[in-house]
């Protein structure tokens, strides 16, 4: 098919047009390729980097990591699994690309991929109801069906730092590190941010750098990860189990096969109860601590502060220098336990009684600039050779509104979603016709393991695309009224759990002049059965032409 002439789209003339373009080679989007292609679609997956894996091609980032535990962040399908052993229970990004690259040698799927394939701009064309998508060196594409599966994290965010450019020594965003590497031994490094992406190449400089500082704004929550070796063996012996593993990791409470939660109030239970499932899921590692203790931490201030205590005591515990304790575990919570994502740690709060580590809290000792020599703080300066800015993302809506992305009437959606988001169940946008979102924001997205969103999530889009099939639809849409219902559901969500109460990327709140509003549902379950829902009542909120 041709795509249609367009006189005021450079790219339109030789556009490659598809019935599907699948924006992303994460796990979502090499799930949509494989069904769609099943499905008998004719349908092209285009993806930025040069190679498959998403996030995981992208933060290549000494320490990169899963916060994950094996065989949790897979696919659940025996012919990707039954041959695929991992050797560690926390996998590293390497093993992470190449196991992108163990599914396309089973699924065949690179045929249909079009790598180091920037999309720069998307456009709705009324008249045709279909996409014209251009890539920033002149190529086009076009599609009835966009499905945008760029995950929450593709549009890396670099604070406004006075001076940053002035900076002589080598600086990057830990998601654009070089794909030949950087050698940190024998550098002065210094590291603004403490998320995970900090901490993880914290734990990697703090052995090898001369020096190492780290600037940190807020704590971070850090869990110990429990990190272990996995044998062949034991992952032989643990596959006769996997069918009824993965049924229970898809299956509610999401996203974790082996999650234990006590259906209790923290506060109601004895002191030594408390304690006894404290002790047991810290000592599982992972997110055992975070999501898998008793039913209120995450919702009631009080039983929260249970939960906080027990880690910072822990964690100062694991710290000899007395004198950074307040910095890394204040006595009183900054922010509610678990409501920004906490990282996973092996040595991170060991590296702290190194000698060649300090750390500069930036709440007592303000970032004035940054210099052509380092970083200037009230403290002082900090020569540097290497500045790493592992400042997060633009989580959830970046790696839309940074885009040239316009819907029906050519809408912005940087304009439409300025004063906030109101998506349907998190999967479509008013205005944006024939375009889905898979992992993408008021999903459950951050809080649903990327596999089992791209599996759950993604046969719920694989069912929609039919159903248009089947009528011999070419338009569709999604009514306001029923986004701003959903915009309120997440709403509630905030005010019933703690997570509005932290300035963390899930509420859009570490980046300076977003809307702050809950961006990600805190349950999978709530999230699969609304779209289960609207399925049902024959989707209910798409209007379809
Ligand atoms: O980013 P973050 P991340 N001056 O937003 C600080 C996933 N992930 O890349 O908290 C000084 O968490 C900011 O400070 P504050 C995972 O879902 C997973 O680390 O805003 N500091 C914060 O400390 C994760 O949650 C894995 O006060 C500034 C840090 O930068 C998500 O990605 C690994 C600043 C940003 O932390 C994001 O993690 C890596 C400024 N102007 C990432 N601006 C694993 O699987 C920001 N900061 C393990």
């Amino acid at each position: 098919m041709d795509a249609p002439a367009d006189s005021n789209d450079a790219h339109s003339y030789d556009a490659h047009s598809y019935d599907v373009v699948i924006v992303g080679a994460g796990f979502n989007g090499l799930y949509q390729l494989k069904r769609l292609r099943e499905a008998g679609w004719s349908v092209r997956l285009v993806e930025a980097g040069s190679g498959l894996g998403g996030v995981w091609h992208n933060n290549r980032y000494p320490g990169a990591r899963v916060d994950c535990h094996v065989p949790n962040y897979e696919y659940s399908m025996p012919e990707i699994w039954e041959d695929w052993n991992w050797t560690e229970r926390f996998p590293g990004r390497e093993e992470l690309v190449a196991y992108f690259d163990h599914v396309d040698s089973i699924w065949n799927l690179s045929p249909d991929i079009d790598l180091n394939t920037r999309i720069s701009s998307a456009h709705f064309d009324e008249v045709s109801d279909r996409w014209r998508l251009g890539v920033d060196d002149g190529r086009a594409y076009d599609c009835q069906w966009l499905l945008m599966c760029t995950g929450f994290g593709s549009a890396p965010y670099v604070p406004d730092l006075a001076g940053l450019a002035d900076f002589d020594g080598i600086t990057h965003h830990t998601a654009q590190w070089p794909l030949e590497g950087l050698a940190l031994e024998g550098q002065r490094v210094g590291i603004i941010g403490t998320g995970a992406s900090g901490v993880q190449v914290a734990q990697e400089a703090a052995p090898v750098a001369e020096h190492l500082t780290l600037f940190q704004r807020t704590p971070v929550y850090a869990l110990p990860m429990a990190q272990r070796s996995l044998t062949v063996e034991e992952q032989t012996i643990a596959k006769q189990d996997y069918l009824d593993v993965f049924r229970r990791r898809n299956a509610p409470p999401g996203s974790f096969h082996d999650m234990e939660r006590v259906n209790r109030s923290a506060l109601e239970v004895t002191e030594d109860e408390r304690l006894e499932v404290f002790e047991d899921r810290w000592a599982k590692g992972g997110f055992h601590f975070w999501v898998g203790t008793f039913k209120d931490t995450l919702s009631d201030l009080d039983a929260n502060r249970l939960s906080y205590e027990f880690w910072r005591d822990k964690t100062r515990s694991r710290i000899r220098d007395e004198s950074v304790h307040e910095s890394l575990a204040p006595t009183d919570p900054p922010y509610p336990f678990g409501t920004k994502r906490p990282s996973l740690e092996q040595t991170f709060y060991d590296i702290f009684d190194q000698p060649n580590v300090s750390l500069v809290d930036l709440k007592t000792d303000p970032l004035i600039e940054i210099t052509e020599a380092g970083v200037l703080t009230e403290a002082g300066l900090v020569e540097l050779d290497v500045l790493v800015l592992a400042t997060g993302f633009d989580a959830n809506t970046g790696g839309f509104t940074r885009l040239d992305f316009r819907g029906a009437d050519g809408v912005l959606i940087g304009d439409a979603w300025a004063d906030g988001v109101d998506t349907h169940i998190g999967v479509a946008a008013p205005g944006f016709p024939n375009m889905l979102m898979l992992y993408g924001p008021q999903s459950a997205g951050a809080f649903c393991n990327g596999p089992v969103c791209a599996e759950l999530q993604g046969e719920w889009v694989i069912g929609l695309l039919d159903h248009v099939r089947q009528n011999e639809y070419t338009r569709f849409d999604t009514d306001p009224e029923h986004a701003a219902q959903w915009s309120g559901e997440l709403a509630g969500w905030a005010d019933k759990t703690l997570f509005g109460k932290a300035n963390s990327w899930y509420m859009g709140a570490n980046i300076p002049g977003k809307r702050r509003q809950l961006l990600n549902i805190p349950s999978s379950d709530v999230y699969l059965e609304a779209l289960a829902d609207c399925a049902a009542a024959g989707y209910e909120g798409f209007r379809f032409e």
